[in-house]
């Protein structure tokens, strides 16, 4: 009877966890003395019931905060957020000068080519594990605090 529940639980589990997917995760080559980086994704719901992002890290930082950007006239500001919704049936993108992940207090600059492991804590799916790709220093347009 216990194994018949265990393999429930772990089923609806990794049922519940396939329905969040994160796509094309990476982030900005930082310069030498940077204590600061970007990181950018794409999450898919495919699941029925919006869903939350709450909390990330990395061990290539000490923390990762949610940022959105906010126009205000001429002038472009971050703010930090405590969850991103996730819409049942949509995909959130995290990408430069929008929403994304602030990597703060970084071990040691990030240099193109490398990788490094993600970690995403969401409401419901509960966490996931991406591979992160560092890509060029100038990709897109710059990105101030
Ligand atoms: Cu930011």
């Amino acid at each position: 009877m216990k194994w018949i529940a265990t393999l429930l639980f772990f089923l609806c589990f990794s049922a519940l966890a396939a329905e969040i997917e994160v796509r094309q995760p990476w982030a900005r080559a930082t310069p030498p003395g940077a204590k600061v980086a970007a990181g950018y994704l794409e999450i898919r719901n495919s699941g029925k019931e919006a869903d939350r992002l709450l909390w990330a890290s990395t061990p290539v930082a000490k923390r990762v905060e949610m940022h959105i950007t906010q126009r205000d006239g001429e002038v472009v500001k971050m703010r930090e957020v405590k969850s991103l919704d996730i819409p049942a049936g949509g995909t959130r993108k995290l990408e430069p000068g929008g929403t994304h992940l602030m990597l703060i207090e970084l071990a040691q600059p990030l240099k193109q080519g490398e990788r490094f492991r993600l970690r995403l804590r969401f409401e419901r799916a509960g966490d996931l594990e991406a591979d992160v790709e560092v890509r060029a220093l100038g990709a897109r347009q710059e990105h101030r605090h």
